[in-house]
C-alpha cells in the first residue's frame, strides 16, 4: 500500500548526534511515536496528515543512541483509534517500552485487556483541533472511567488558549491526568503572566496532574540556533522554552516527565537533532536530583509501578 506523504512533511533527523549530558542510568524516553511502516500498519483513514514511515526499529536505534533505556510509545493521531503499530512496537520492545493508546466507545473490555497485556497503560484525549475531530465528553468521560479500572491514566494534548473552556472536564477525570507538552503555552508570553499562571494553577490545585517537560522544537520562537555572541559549541538551544519548563519542573518535581517526540509530527521549520534535545535536558532540570526524578523516578512509578 503506497501512502503519499502530506506536501512540505518533513522527515525526521537521520544522524542525531551524540549528546553531552549523560543521561542517568534507567532513562525514560516518555513521548515518542512509531508511523507505520504505512505498507504494514496502513494510516488512518481520518487522519490529518500522512506522515514518513518510523519504524519501531528505528526508534529502538534512536533509545540506544541517545542512551535511554526504555520508551513509552504514544498512539499518534495518523493512526487513529487503530493501535497495531504502537502494539508491535511495545510487543518487540522486549518489556523496555509502554504504550499509550487511543480508543473509542466501543472497545470491548477483552480488547482492553489485550492492550493491557501488550504493555499500554493510558489512553491520549486530544483537543488539538488542526489534529483530530471533536469526541463527545461524555464518551471520554466513560472511557476514563472503565481504564481507571485498570490503572491506567489519561494523557491530554491541548493548546494554552483552551485551558479555561477545558478546566472543568479535565478536573472531574477520575485518573492520573498527564498533559502533553505542558500544555502548549506561548513562550512569547511571560513565564510569570496569567497563560501560564493558569497552567501552574491548575497543577498545584489538582495533585492527579502531570506535565511532559517536552517538545521545546515545538513551542519555540527563537529556535534551535546560537544567538550572535554565543558559542554553537554551548548548544543554546530553544532558550525562551527554559523559564517554562524550568519552572515545572522546580515546582512539581515528583510529576514531570520527558521524552523526545520523535519522529516529530508537523513540524514545519527545522527538524530537531534529538541529541540537542537531549542537551536542553539539564537546562531545564539543573541538579542530578531533578534529573533522575524527571528521567527515571517519575516515569517508572508510573509506567512501571511494579518495578520502582
Ligand atoms: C506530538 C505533537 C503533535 C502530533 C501528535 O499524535 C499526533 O499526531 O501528537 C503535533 O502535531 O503537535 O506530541 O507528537
Amino acid at each position: 500500500m503506497n501512502f503519499d506523504k502530506t506536501p512540505g512533511w518533513m522527515d525526521w533527523f537521520v544522524g542525531p548526534s551524540t549528546p553531552r549530558f549523560k543521561l542517568p542510568p534507567g532513562s525514560v524516553d516518555a513521548h515518542c511515536h512509531v508511523f507505520g511502516p504505512g505498507a504494514e500498519f496502513p494510516f488512518a483513514p481520518e487522519r490529518k496528515y500522512t506522515p514518513c514511515d518510523a519504524s519501531k526499529a528505528q526508534l529502538y536505534a534512536l533509545r540506544d543512541h541517545l542512551g535511554f533505556a526504555r520508551n513509552v510509545v504514544v498512539q499518534a493521531t495518523c493512526h487513529g483509534a487503530d493501535n497495531r503499530a504502537m502494539v508491535d512496537a511495545l510487543i518487540h520492545s522486549g518489556g523496555l517500552a509502554r504504550g499509550v493508546a487511543t480508543v473509542k466507545r466501543g472497545i470491548s473490555d477483552d480488547e482492553l485487556q489485550a492492550l493491557h497485556a501488550a504493555g499500554v497503560r493510558g489512553v491520549r484525549f486530544n483537543f488539538v483541533k488542526r489534529l483530530v475531530d471533536f469526541t463527545p465528553k461524555d464518551e471520554l468521560l466513560e472511557i476514563a472511567g472503565r481504564i481507571q479500572q485498570l490503572g491506567w491514566h489519561v494523557v491530554i494534548y491541548f493548546e494554552a488558549v483552551d485551558l479555561p473552556e477545558l478546566w472543568d472536564f479535565f478536573t472531574a477525570l477520575p485518573t492520573t491526568v498527564v498533559v502533553d507538552h505542558m500544555g502548549r503555552p506561548d513562550v512569547a508570553l511571560p513565564v510569570d503572566g496569567p497563560q501560564f499562571a493558569l497552567f501552574e494553577r491548575f497543577m498545584r490545585e489538582h495533585p492527579n496532574v502531570w506535565s511532559k517537560v517536552s517538545c521545546p522544537e515545538r513551542l519555540s520562537v527563537t529556535g534551535p540556533k546560537a544567538l550572535p555572541g554565543e558559542t554553537s559549541g554551548a548548544r543554546p538551544a530553544y532558550r525562551d522554552v527554559i523559564p517554562f519548563a524550568r519552572r515545572i519542573v522546580e515546582t512539581f518535581p515528583d510529576r514531570v516527565l520527558w521524552g523526545t517526540d520523535w519522529p516529530h509530527p508537523n513540524l514545519k521549520d527545522h527538524m530537531p537533532d534529538d541529541g540537542l534535545l537531549v542537551d536542553f535536558i539539564p537546562r531545564i532540570a539543573t541538579t542530578a536530583e531533578l534529573q533522575r526524578k524527571l528521567l527515571v523516578d517519575n516515569p517508572m512509578r508510573l509506567y512501571w509501578p511494579e518495578e520502582a
